[in-house]
């Protein structure tokens, strides 16, 4: 069984607290503020591994917590770092974010930050001014960022094999490579994509067997639907087609059938280049297959080679190999994997933009509610009954510009403000 989707729920470690504390020191009364920074929560990262094959880990567990950061101490000491909480997942991960972000997984060692650790609080020796020199106040620890994400792996190959049920394309899969796929007389004898590499004299090629596709396969008929996304990445396609199908089926029909699912899949799926390989030719006369290929060069054009070929005889796989490793490019593989990082990390950088990100509002009740993502943050690093605290924030609020919107909005000291869900008398002093 090919496990190849999963969602599981990260979350990263919370920032730890700041620390209230004051030195203590034999003959000395009122020592300074001494309260160390709070750490940084860990980090959940997704990293590409290469000694994963598929998503299975992520069917028995779903949940994934990055540590919580160590709170500062007395003395100075700020609190450790929570470690980064790495998940390893097989190349050919795509992972979708709750953000709806997403980020392809291709490279070994790849990493991508897919949610941020909460930052640390300041201890009180960071709020020490010229006035203020026994800060009762310091911060805590902000939460960590959470949520669910959705991985897919769709497979890393370089040409799929397409074709209807039967038509003998793994077979000429085991005939190629030495992967060595179920092969039956009978339609969906495979179950999932198989895998397999074409040795050429300087280079290898992964080749895809995915199941027989029907007509609807693309709208989830039979079992090819789920498969297509597994030949999406590829850069060419086989299309196997049985010159004399036992079932009496058309072979002009098929062709189009699979033509047609491959388009409505995904545009992008239809223009890859292709390779016909007419099979079975050891069950037909020579002049018959010989005659049906004329058929189809003329049929398709110069744009795609047609190939007799026999799984039972050998007949044609040398020149079917041969014409792999000359059409399928070669592609350099992406220069710098840390460079993929960069669009996530950009996404969520965790700092309140310049200028006024916060809106005021009368509610119903005649009360006002701010809102606002620095905002929501200031609140939950206070503790709002600590009236050193309190004034603090106030002083924040302030200084961004929060009490003249307010006030601007018709409110006066000792109104009552809801900000985060919080509700609390406001007298700016
Ligand atoms: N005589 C002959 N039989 C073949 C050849 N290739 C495949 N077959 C037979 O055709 C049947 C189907 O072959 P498979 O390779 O399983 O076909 P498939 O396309 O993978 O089929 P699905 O997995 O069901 O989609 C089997 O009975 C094979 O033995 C061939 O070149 N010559
Ligand atoms: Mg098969």
């Amino acid at each position: 069984m090919l496990y190849d989707k999963a969602r599981i729920f990260v979350q990263a470690g919370g920032g730890g607290d700041g620390c209230m504390s004051f030195r203590r020191e034999a003959h000395v009364p009122h020592g300074g503020p001494d309260g160390g920074d709070g750490g940084h929560g860990g980090d959940v990262v997704l990293v590409c591994d290469d000694s994963l094959r598929d998503l299975q880990t992520y069917k028995r567990r779903a949940h994934y917590k990055a540590t919580r950061a160590g709170h500062g101490e007395g003395d100075l000491r700020h609190g450790a770092n929570g470690p980064v909480l790495e998940i390893p997942v097989p190349p050919g991960t795509q992972v979708t974010s709750w953000d709806g972000s997403t980020h392809d997984l291709v490279v070994p060692g790849q990493r991508v930050v897919v949610a941020r650790g909460g930052s640390g609080g300041r201890g009180n020796k960071r709020f020490a001014t010229s006035t203020i020199q026994a800060p009762r106040l310091r911060e805590r620890g902000l939460v960590g960022e959470e949520g669910w994400l959705d991985l897919r792996l769709k497979l890393l190959a370089d040409v799929g094999l397409v074709g209807v049920p039967n038509a003998g394309k793994s077979s000429l899969l085991a005939r190629m490579t030495r992967a060595a796929p179920k092969v039956g007389a009978y339609p969906f004898t495979t179950l999932e994509p198989v895998l397999g590499t074409l040795e050429g004299a300087d280079r290898q090629l992964v080749i895809a067997d995915i199941p027989g596709l029907i007509e609807g396969a693309s709208e989830g008929a039979g079992l090819g639907h789920d498969f297509l996304a597994h030949v999406e990445r590829t850069r060419l396609l086989v299309h196997v087609l049985d010159l004399e199908p036992a079932d009496g089926t058309d072979p002009l029909d098929n062709h189009a059938t699979i033509e047609a699912e491959l388009r409505a899949h995904d545009p992008r799926l239809a223009s890859l280049p292709r390779v016909l390989a007419l099979s079975k030719a050891d069950l037909v006369p020579n002049e018959d297959s010989a005659a049906a290929a004329e058929l189809w060069r003329e049929h398709l054009g110069d744009e795609v080679p047609v190939i007799v070929t026999s799984s039972a005889t050998g007949q044609g796989l040398d020149a079917l190999a041969a014409e792999l490793l000359r059409r399928v490019p070669l592609v350099p593989a992406p220069a710098k994997p840390q460079a993929l990082d960069v669009p996530l990390a950009e996404h969520k950088v965790f700092r309140p933009a310049a200028g006024r990100n916060f809106s005021v509002q009368r509610t119903d009740d005649g009360a006002f509610r701010v809102d606002g993502d620095g905002i929501v943050r200031l609140l939950a690093r206070h503790d709002l009954d600590n009236d050193e605290a309190l004034a603090h924030v106030e002083g924040r609020l302030r200084r961004m510009g929060v009490i003249s919107a307010l006030e601007a909005a018709g409110f006066e000291p000792g109104d009552d403000v809801e900000i985060a869900g919080v509700l609390f008398e406001l007298h700016p002093g």
